[in-house]
C-alpha cells in the first residue's frame, strides 16, 4: 500500500493495518530480542502479560526504538516530528480471564501521538486480537482504562486479525482493547510509542 493510502486510511480511521511489515529476518530478530528481555522483566499484577520499558532493559530496543523503520512511516502519519517514549511487550496469556479495557493512549494534555503494534504470534478472535473503534480519534476521550460504551459490537469496532510480522499503527486518541486470549496459543505482540514534537511536556505514557 502506498504512503498516500495509508495516511488516508489512517486519517479516516485512526488506525493503519501494514501486513507484512517485517521481513522473515526482522521478525525472527524481534522475536530473540523480545525473549532476551522478558525473563528480567518486572510485571505488574494487574497487567502480568505486559513488560514496559523494553528500551531500558536492552539497548537494542532503544536503537529501534529511535531508528526502526517504524519511525519514519509514523511521522508521515502523524505529520509531525517525534519523540520516541517507550517499547512494550504485550502478550495474551493463554487461559486468562481478561484482557486490557478499552483505552486511549494519550495523557493528560498530550493528546497526539502514535503505536505501532507488531505481531510476534498470529493474532485473532479467539487469542486475544486488538480491536479499534474507527473514527474514535476526533473523538475527546478521558485517559482512563475501562472507557464505557465500547465494545466489540461497538458500531465501528474493528477486531484486527493479523499474522506474525504484521503491524497495526493507531493514533494516540483511538480507542482499542484485546480481551482474553481464549485459546491455547500464544499472542505476543511489540509495540514501539511516539509523542508528536509539537505536543509538548508531560509524562511518557
Ligand atoms: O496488545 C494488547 O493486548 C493491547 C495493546 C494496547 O493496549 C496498546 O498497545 O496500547
Amino acid at each position: 500500500m502506498s504512503l498516500e493510502q495509508l495516511k488516508r486510511d489512517f486519517d479516516r480511521d485512526g488506525y493503519v493495518v501494514v501486513r507484512g511489515f517485517l521481513s522473515r529476518e526482522e521478525l525472527e530478530e524481534l522475536r530473540i530480542r523480545a525473549e532476551g528481555c522478558l525473563g528480567e522483566a518486572r510485571r505488574s499484577e494487574e497487567y502480568p502479560g505486559v513488560v514496559k520499558n523494553l528500551n531500558r532493559i536492552d539497548p537494542w530496543f532503544e536503537d529501534q526504538l529511535q531508528r526502526g523503520k517504524q519511525a519514519e512511516l509514523i511521522s508521515a502519519l502523524l505529520e509531525d516530528d517525534l519523540e520516541p517514549a517507550s517499547a512494550g511487550c504485550f502478550e495474551r496469556i493463554p487461559g486468562e480471564t481478561s484482557g486490557i479495557k478499552p483505552h486511549i493512549d494519550a495523557s493528560g494534555h498530550r493528546r497526539k501521538g502514535a503505536t505501532v503494534w507488531i505481531a510476534l504470534d498470529r493474532a485473532d478472535r479467539e487469542n486475544g486480537c486488538l480491536f479499534y473503534v474507527k473514527g474514535t480519534h476526533r473523538q475527546d476521550l478521558p485517559s482512563v482504562v475501562g472507557l464505557e460504551g465500547f465494545s466489540a459490537e461497538s458500531e465501528e469496532a474493528v477486531a484486527v486479525e493479523v499474522e506474525p510480522g504484521d503491524a497495526t499503527i493507531h493514533n494516540s486518541r483511538t480507542v482499542h482493547w484485546s480481551e482474553a486470549n481464549r485459546s491455547q496459543r500464544p499472542r505476543q505482540a511489540i509495540t514501539y510509542f511516539y509523542w508528536a514534537a509539537s505536543t509538548a511536556g508531560g509524562t511518557d505514557g
